[in-house]
């Protein structure tokens, strides 16, 4: 559209009536546009803590407000030499009860924990948020800003499960049978959402340790990675006073297993949503378990071959979970969870290995 007059003769005749839009605008920019595009950038980094309550508390503050985090894959390793080249560790346990030996245990390790990162889950029971309580108390006395880096963890994340779990947590009613297929998927559930909610883009090592492992060598996470397996298993025993009353160890974890040809031969009868689960005299395997391959004089760094693994101590090389290597919640080659993790495993072209005379120690109920 063409002006009737030239600008210069507009702004002489009538300056407030040329002026007040353009400051108008210059307002609304400054106060309404510009306040909510760099004060507070409409960017994830922005989100208010409904947890924590604080805002941003729990991103590094020294970042700015537009950062961009690269990180090349194809740099991050996960080595033999884990401690010495600085790889870091997620340290992920689903948790229905606290024992303080598996905190007291998780504090004698010796990896830097400013290299270590913690991730939790807890059920929603009444039990699980007594567990919460147990952990939490425990949590706050080492991350204290008041102590030293060094003894601080890197970071610790507490997840409160989405879904159901099995009411009853007692050692009778969780191993029957009958409930493994439905405690198994949700104890698989449980751990995809630990594992998808807490692996960073700089985690070399995920070691996956359930919340009864009282007791391992200090050297563990060193230990697991000294062996350079994208997957490797510690052999789970526990104490127990046998009856001369003297202490004994005995195989717990029977999850840890070569498959055998009654193994494939009883998954080939099953329907399409049938499991087998191992440990079962109700479904006798045959398979191999690495609980009965412990030889007290052997050397803790045997290793043997795996096609079955258990969660209790189980360290996995973080691209074999990145590739998608996961717990399957549903019958997968008729095996589930941490069973159905080690298939998958090998099925996406990674070796599953276990420590036969490498032990950790269960809590005993
Ligand atoms: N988040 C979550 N963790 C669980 C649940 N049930 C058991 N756990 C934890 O999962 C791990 C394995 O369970 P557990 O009952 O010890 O298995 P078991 O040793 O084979 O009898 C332990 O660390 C438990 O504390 C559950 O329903 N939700
Ligand atoms: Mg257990």
């Amino acid at each position: 559209m063409l002006l009737k007059y030239p600008i210069v003769y507009q702004i002489r005749r009538n300056p407030v009536k040329f002026f007040t839009p353009i400051l108008g605008l210059i307002f609304l920019w400054v106060f309404l546009i510009q306040d909510k595009s760099t004060k507070k950038p409409n960017s994830p980094y922005s989100y208010k803590s409904k947890v924590f309550g604080k805002k941003n508390d729990w991103i590094p503050r020294n970042l700015p407000a537009d950062h961009i985090s690269h990180y090349d894959l194809n740099k991050l390793a996960s080595t033999p030499m884990a401690a010495y080249n600085k790889e870091r560790v997620l340290i992920l346990t689903p948790m229905a009860k606290f024992h303080q030996g598996y905190w007291d245990n998780l504090l004698s390790l010796t990896y830097p924990r400013s290299l270590i990162e913690l991730g939790f889950i807890f059920p929603r029971t009444q039990e699980g948020d007594e567990a919460l309580k147990n952990l939490e108390r425990q949590v706050k006395k080492i991350q204290n800003p008041k102590n030293k880096i060094e003894e601080r963890f890197a970071k610790v994340v507490i997840l409160r499960q989405e879904h159901e779990s099995l009411k009853s947590q007692n050692e009778k009613d969780r191993h029957a049978f009958k409930v493994q297929k439905e405690r198994r998927s949700q104890m698989a559930t449980a751990r995809n959402s630990l594992l998808f909610t807490t692996i960073g883009p700089y985690t070399s090592w995920v070691l996956w340790l359930d919340s009864d492992i009282v007791e391992t060598p200090p050297t563990l996470i060193q230990d697991l990675a000294s062996h350079d397996k994208p997957v490797i298993a510690a052999n789970c025993f526990q104490r127990y006073t046998d009856d001369n009353n003297s202490p004994a160890i005995r195989p717990y974890d029977f999850n840890n297993w070569i498959e055998s040809d009654e193994g494939l031969r009883i998954a080939s009868t099953l329907g399409d949503d049938d499991i087998i689960v191992e440990g079962y005299s109700e479904i006798a395997t045959y398979r191999p378990l690495m609980g009965h391959f412990y030889d007290e004089n052997g050397d803790p760094k045997t290793e043997m071959p795996l096609d079955g693994v258990g969660g209790t101590c189980l360290m996995v090389k973080a691209d074999v979970h990145r590739d998608g290597a996961m717990f399957p919640n549903f019958p997968f080659y008729h095996l589930i969870e941490t069973e159905g993790f080690a298939k998958m495993a090998k099925r996406l072209g990674y070796d599953v290995f276990g420590l036969p005379n490498y032990l950790v120690y269960h809590y005993n109920e």
